[in-house]
């Protein structure tokens, strides 16, 4: 089906969408300037947002892209099963769990955890998400101008040529950008009914949970769990190591995790660390999980197990034409400009591996772009701001106390709570988001910590657990890692909209005179 001259509006392409995804669809939907011939300066083979934005970005630069993909909408799997449904879900805890917090108070009824359904929320999702795909493919085809095949798997067959469509596409440069999965880790029942990951939860979930476990000690599995509990079904989470001890939250400051941790339990979620899977039993469903834990062996029941160890890369469409340098996961290795082992071969997004996030995606594809098109531009994944989700929004970005003192040797803090009082002593730090719970249950209202070099006076890092502080994050992360950084002196000249969440500002304020810096 050629759209290239339809003009397809909103309400179309959602149409077209749902009709594609559920079948009734199948053949291929293109955007191609036919006139213009099949080759291109680069194929993305993959159409997610590292596939769309470097498409974008390569074609703003005056180059040729076309844009692969295998489902019929572009934004791949953020918009589809990851990072939309999840703040979906996280939305949800949050306002649930105020509501268990407060039932019976102020306009709060009994909490009424029948009326709070998983299957509801994931139904809702499934029957909109149509309206966000239908927004990548409208932008990017009346605004972005991406020539693209939807709806048709790609087969890589060096590293200059892609077929589709039962076509052939040539270009001067291939980006692999393919995505991954869950790794599913080989435990005895995995395939079970009920037995589900991020992405089978939404697409194939039928019936409402009543007793859940979560298997890994990942963003995912706290980010899940927090939002099962909320709705009232009795959650377990079961990790080998402590939970978010790697990866991204393996760079958080201590205190903060215990303030999530702590959280997690004091909502009623079980958690059992250095803990291993036996198997997971049951006939026509799972209805249950063995479990070795520190204490001896456990049978936890459950009629829905969340498996949320880790993602492997999909590297089929290209793995036999191109053997691209991978790393002991198996996802692609490339330098700072986005080249593979290949020449010619550029590789973005989750193929690349961990951070698993949005904006390294985007802009790990926009980085091989410019580079196709000649602007030399590099871009490292290591030092990064982050953010999950439990029924709170936690952010961070550079350094925690531990890791600090190790670098520099001594640092100040500005906490809230203050360190020594019980955070049910004072109602800060509430702020939008929490100013409900600093009247009421003050220790709900969050965490917050921001680590100085007390010699250079320079901000090392920023810690956060409450909500609507990601914005700022994105900014004081960029601000932090410039050559010059940014001073506590600098922080507390800035001008903060109060009752901003998080406090930085004016605590900076309060010591930004002091030449002899202290904590508080
Ligand atoms: C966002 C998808 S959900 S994309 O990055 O805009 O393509």
């Amino acid at each position: 089906m050629d759209i290239r001259r339809a003009g397809l509006t909103m309400a179309q392409w959602r149409q077209l969408i749902d009709d594609a995804y559920s079948g009734r669809v199948t053949e291929p939907i293109t955007n191609l300037d036919e006139s213009s011939g099949s080759h291109y300066d680069a194929i993305f083979v993959g159409g997610g947002s590292a596939g769309r934005f470097g498409a974008a970005v390569l074609h703003s630069l005056g180059g040729r892209a076309l844009v692969l993909e295998r489902w019929p909408f572009l934004g791949g799997s953020c918009p589809h099963q990851a990072c939309v449904p999840h703040h979906l879900f996280s939305e949800a805890a949050k306002e649930l769990d105020q509501a268990q917090a407060l039932a019976g108070r102020l306009w709060y009824g009994k909490f009424d955890p029948d009326a709070a359904s998983i299957l509801e929320l994931v139904e809702l999702f499934r029957s909109q998400r149509s309206g966000p795909h239908a927004h990548m493919n409208w932008q990017s085809t009346q605004q972005l101008d991406i020539e693209f095949v939807l709806n048709a798997p790609a087969l890589v067959t060096d590293s200059r040529t892609v077929r589709a469509a039962g076509r052939t596409f040539t270009a001067g440069a291939l980006v692999l950008c393919t995505g991954s999965r869950t790794a599913m880790p080989g435990i005895v029942g995995e395939s079970l009914p009920g037995v589900f990951d991020y992405a089978s939860f939404i697409e194939d979930l039928d019936y409402e949970p009543s007793r859940i476990v979560v298997i890994g000690g990942s963003k995912v599995a706290v980010e899940y769990a927090s939002f099962y509990q909320a709705t009232g079904t009795p959650t377990t989470v079961i990790s080998r190591g402590a939970l978010l001890s790697s990866g991204g939250p393996g760079r958080m400051d201590d205190d903060l995790r215990r303030f999530i941790v702590d959280g997690m339990r004091a909502r009623g979620i079980e958690l059992l660390e250095h803990s291993t899977i036996g198997r997971i039993t049951g006939q026509r469903r799972a209805d249950g999980v063995e479990v070795m834990t520190p204490d001896g062996p456990r049978r936890m029941e459950a009629d829905f197990v969340l498996i949320a160890t880790g993602e492997t890369p999909n590297v089929e469409s290209f793995i036999d034409a191109l053997p691209v340098e991978r790393d002991h996961d198996g996802f692609v290795t490339v330098n700072a400009r986005m080249q593979t082992s290949v020449p010619g071969v550029y590789a973005a997004g989750d193929l690349l591996g961990p951070p698993l996030e949005m904006f390294k995606s985007r802009r790990s594809g926009t980085t091989a772009a410019r580079n196709i098109m000649g602007v030399e531009s590099e871009f490292g994944y290591a030092d990064i701001p982050d953010f999950l989700h439990t029924t709170y929004e936690v952010s961070w970005a550079g350094l925690g106390e531990r890791a600090a003192r190790e670098s520099v040797g001594q640092v100040v803090t500005i906490q809230l709570p203050p360190p020594g009082l019980d955070p049910g002593e004072t109602p800060l730090p509430m702020a939008e988001g929490s100013m409900l719970y600093g009247f009421t249950l003050p220790e709900r209202t969050g965490f917050q910590k921001c680590v100085i070099d007390a010699r250079s006076r320079r901000v090392l890092g920023v810690h956060h657990a409450g909500y609507g502080a990601k914005d700022a994050f994105q900014y004081l992360h960029y601000l932090i890692s410039r050559p010059q950084g940014l001073t506590i002196d600098e922080l507390g000249d800035m001008n903060e909209l109060y009752v901003s969440p998080d406090y930085f500002i004016g605590y900076a304020r309060l010591r930004a005179g002091q030449a002899d810096l202290t904590s508080m």
